[in-house]
């Protein structure tokens, strides 16, 4: 039987300067369901990418003194780094100024003309740069930008404008549609705030500036960079053809991004899938902002904070862990180094990253000749093995709903209880009982194939972290049967924990972190 698809996507980025740990979040998250549908048995596309187009770039580079194509070029580079040093699995990487998605797009825009669903007038508003959005008077936020707050412009200029009020109705029915737009405030949010005060047809081409895709019919005209970019979701398969992955991929399974572009992705992006007869995704995330100090972190604002830092500094899978642990995924999360340091320390150094060393510790220096195999069963041992043969389908319940932090907080509250355990059980008092020995070998083989459980279930977060227990602990990639040991129905499983290579001495996971000193140190990067 062929594999069930899953396909999914991040916004793709504007590379008009480096990306900081706001984009990081997004791409963490989405990289966090493409491991765990994998693990599923999914045939998973997971497309990012980056928005090369329009005036905010065009911009940037003059200023630095390049051509825009250089430009977004080292940025892109800087991206895709980035993405390498944060374990993004991305399948697909696409590009707005790939040359197949230029001529992808002339196609589509001149099918939509022919079709009737654009038609050339003249805009005579606002608009804002940074956001490279169009406003009405009344949306504004004191005279600025509501989503950045950047001074907006007046424009007047000749643009094709694409027949988005004639969608209003089919819109409204798709918003009310549950499971479309999720968290479901942000359905409500956008019939109030968008549907409801009536859609106006969107301007989609224009002429003051030259650096976007030029209309194949009217080539004064460069396309408006959200109807480009929003187009990239079906490009990257190979639309306009008819190829394999777009009759394998399409409709996407989930867009996911933050907040401040939900409309954009559940107005405009349906709106001109339907004009064109397409299919719709089935769902569209927008999870909450990254805050510093209160404010949303972003590159106009210039409060960010750089990841390539973080990440070298504490490792990628606490940065991870951190960033999808901290607040539940719809929800705005301060960031603060105190906040980052504490995570750190309680859950990562002290929680999982003891209890791996101590297992460890226990099994080295109680039985160095290996586990002896006779076991001896006695409370609280059912009610620790109960809880984790019941964790897979809790992270999955909670994966499937995106509640990264819900299924994070499951597994912790197994990684206590096994701590716990040990409290309980107290490995120590039973080594000195030479009639205790085989209780005291099964207390240190349920530690361990608790920890082998755990190990397969934090995978999708935090993708080198399990390979280093089951270093710690022994554990070999299959056992002796051949049987894996990594993949998730061996999580579903008790029992299967073996060290037939003895179980080495390594480093802590997560040396624990002077919050004074790295306040300190990450006070020298900020200047
Ligand atoms: O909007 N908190 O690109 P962009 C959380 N090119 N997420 C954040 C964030 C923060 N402080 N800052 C950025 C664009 N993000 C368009 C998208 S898609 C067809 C075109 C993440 O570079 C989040 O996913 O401004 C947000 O939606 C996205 O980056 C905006 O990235």
């Amino acid at each position: 039987m062929s594999k069930p698809k899953f396909y999914l996507t991040t916004p793709i980025y504007y590379p008009s300067g480096k990306l900081h740990i706001g984009h990081s979040y997004t791409t963490v998250a989405a990289d966090t369901l493409a491991r765990y549908k994998r693990m599923r048995g999914f045939d998973v596309m997971f497309l990012t990418g980056t928005d090369e187009h329009g005036q905010k770039i065009e911009r940037r580079a003059a200023e630095a003194g390049m051509s825009p194509q250089d430009f977004v070029d080292q940025i892109v580079s800087s991206i895709k780094d980035l993405w390498e040093l944060m374990d993004i699995s991305y399948d697909r990487f696409i590009r707005t100024t790939d040359q197949q998605h230029v001529r992808s797009i002339e196609q589509i825009f001149t099918r939509l003309y022919e079709r009737g669903e654009i038609y050339k007038s003249t805009y005579e508003g606002l608009y804002c740069t940074p956001c490279e959005a169009f406003w009405l008077e009344g949306q504004l936020d004191e005279g600025k930008c509501p989503d950045c707050g950047a001074e907006v412009e007046l424009t007047n200029e000749e643009c094709y404008f694409f027949r988005l009020s004639k969608y209003t109705e089919r819109l409204q029915e798709l918003l009310e549609t549950p499971g479309f737009l999720e968290p479901r405030s942000r359905a409500r949010e956008m019939i109030n705030n968008f549907l409801k005060p009536g859609l106006e047809d969107l301007a989609v081409s224009r002429t003051s500036f030259t650096w976007g895709v030029r209309l194949p019919f009217d080539d004064k005209h460069v396309v408006y960079v959200w109807v480009d970019a929003l187009f990239n979701y079906l490009t990257a398969l190979g639309f306009p053809d008819e190829t394999d992955d777009v009759k394998r991929y399409w409709p996407a399974d989930i867009h996911l991004m933050a907040k401040e572009i939900v409309r954009f992705h559940s107005l405009i992006w349906p709106a001109l899938l339907m004009a064109l007869d397409l299919p719709l995704p089935k769902k569209v995330f927008g999870h909450g902002w990254l805050l510093f100090g209160g404010d949303k972190m972003s590159k106009s604002k210039g409060n960010v904070v750089d990841p390539v830092i973080l990440c070298n500094r504490y490792g990628v899978d606490a940065i991870r862990y951190f960033l999808l642990r901290e607040v539940p995924f719809g929800t705005d999360c301060n960031f603060s180094t105190e906040a980052l340091i504490t995570r750190i320390n309680s859950d990562l150094a002290n929680d999982l990253g003891n209890l791996v060393s101590r297992t460890a510790a226990m099994i080295r220096k109680y039985f160095p000749e290996g586990l002896i195999d006779e076991r001896v069963t006695a409370s609280p041992d059912p009610e620790l093995r109960q809880m984790a043969t019941e964790l897979p389908a809790k992270v999955a319940a909670d994966l499937d709903e995106l509640q990264y932090s819900k299924a994070l907080t499951e597994i912790w509250t197994l990684v206590s209880r096994t701590n716990k355990y040990i409290d309980e059980t107290m490995p120590w008092v039973l080594a000195k009982d030479p009639e205790a020995k085989t209780r005291l070998a099964t207390v240190l083989f349920n530690l361990a194939d608790v920890l082998r459980i755990i190990a397969v279930l934090i995978g999708p977060f935090m993708p080198s972290t399990p390979n280093k227990i089951r270093t710690a602990l022994g554990i070999p990639e299959q056992n002796a049967a051949g049987r894996s040991l990594t993949d998730w129905e061996s999580a579903l499983e008790l029992d299967l924990y073996c060290a037939p290579s003895g179980v080495p001495k390594t480093d802590p996971l997560f040396p624990r972190l002077d919050l004074e000193k790295e306040l300190e140190a990450l006070e020298q990067f900020a200047d």
